[in-house]
């Protein structure tokens, strides 16, 4: 029998976006590698339109808590230079709002996020955003798989990268480990040691990253990346910013459980501060919630914290009951 027809749940009205922008032998590639590079995703005006929108949000235009507004006698040069990265900036603009929703953008995720499954219909959700400046001289993150910290159920979940500059070996582009997403497989993590290059985010390790991919990509284009493949940037060792935003997209059908379970809620703990963006929403039945408190900055390289882990962890209301979560970082 047809799912829809043995499916007595409401699903919301489908999302049309085009699915046939990409390649069969682009989907295989990104089956076969856990990731794929398009270029020239967005026009240049819209990547003119989202700098100027995170030029925005750095200088504290939009009401939001941890980013305040900036004096005017502050340039921009110094607003963007003080800044990694932000997560969840859609929160707050509403211009990332709807490029999260980019209808190309989102054909293309609804060919690829869930493609290992045969009867995926295309249904996509996004839940995170998170805009990256990475100044000359900032750190990169070390070895790691998206799936550590936003787990899916299916494997579907799929993070657009997409750059608002070149992004280069030289300013830190990302770096890939092809088919290291095929078993599904989490390595384990641990604290690194190289400071200089690297941000405070632990280092997955246990593996061979010989084959290791540099995945340069020019403005407008997008590095898709499978929720497990491993990756890593570096340093910014040239004198330009390297803006990007990463955006993070699952199968609509699957739950996405925020880290540990809430009491009570068994196997069902799925986050639903979510952007229906193709398809259907099989869970729309469960309403949709909008955290604005979870904006928040990246710190930069902070070596006691790597010491001390445990101490920057602190008691957060969440969901109706408590969790224990990292500590945000605020600007002073
Ligand atoms: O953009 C970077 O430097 C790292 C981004 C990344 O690895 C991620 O978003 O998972």
């Amino acid at each position: 029998m047809d799912f829809y027809q043995l499916n007595r749940m409401p699903v919301s009205d489908p999302i049309e976006v085009p699915r046939d922008q990409l390649s069969r032998e682009q989907v295989d590639f990104y089956l076969e590698n856990g990731y794929l590079i398009v270029e020239q995703v967005f026009k240049q005006e819209e990547v003119a339109e989202l700098n100027a929108d995170l030029l925005k949000i750095a200088r504290g235009a939009y009401p939001c808590k941890p980013l305040k507004p900036l004096p005017p006698h502050i340039t921009d040069e110094e607003a963007l230079g003080n800044l990694l990265s932000v997560n969840q900036p859609h929160h707050v603009s509403p211009v990332l709002l709807e490029y999260l929703k980019h209808k190309r953008l989102v054909g293309m995720v609804s060919q690829l996020a869930g493609a290992h499954i045969p009867e995926w219909d295309g249904s996509t959700k996004c839940f995170q955003s998170m805009f990256f400046v990475k100044p000359p001289g900032f750190q990169g993150q070390a070895w790691h798989q998206d799936e550590v910290y936003v787990p899916s159920r299916d494997g579907t979940l799929c993070g657009a990268w997409v750059a608002t500059d070149d992004a280069t070996e030289d300013n830190g582009c990302l770096r890939v480990l092809p088919g290291s997403h095929k078993m599904r497989f989490l390595w384990p993590q641990r604290p690194h040691e190289n400071h200089d290059e690297f941000d405070m985010a632990e280092s997955s390790y246990g593996f061979d990253d010989s084959g290791e991919v540099v995945a340069e990509v020019h403005a407008g284009g997008v590095v898709f990346l499978n929720g497990y493949t491993l990756h890593r940037s570096s340093k910014n060792r040239s004198d330009r910013y390297r803006r990007s935003i990463v955006i993070h997209y699952a199968n609509a059908w699957t739950l996405v459980p925020k880290g540990e379970h809430q009491e009570g809620e068994k196997g069902f703990a799925d986050r639903r501060d979510v952007i229906p963006v193709s398809g259907v929403d099989p869970y729309c039945w469960r309403g949709y919630a909008k955290e604005v408190e979870e904006v928040w900055l990246r710190p930069v390289e902070n070596p006691e914290w790597i010491k001390k882990p445990a101490d920057d962890y602190e008691k957060v209301p969440r969901g109706g009951g408590v969790k224990t979560e990292r500590k945000r970082w605020f600007r002073r």
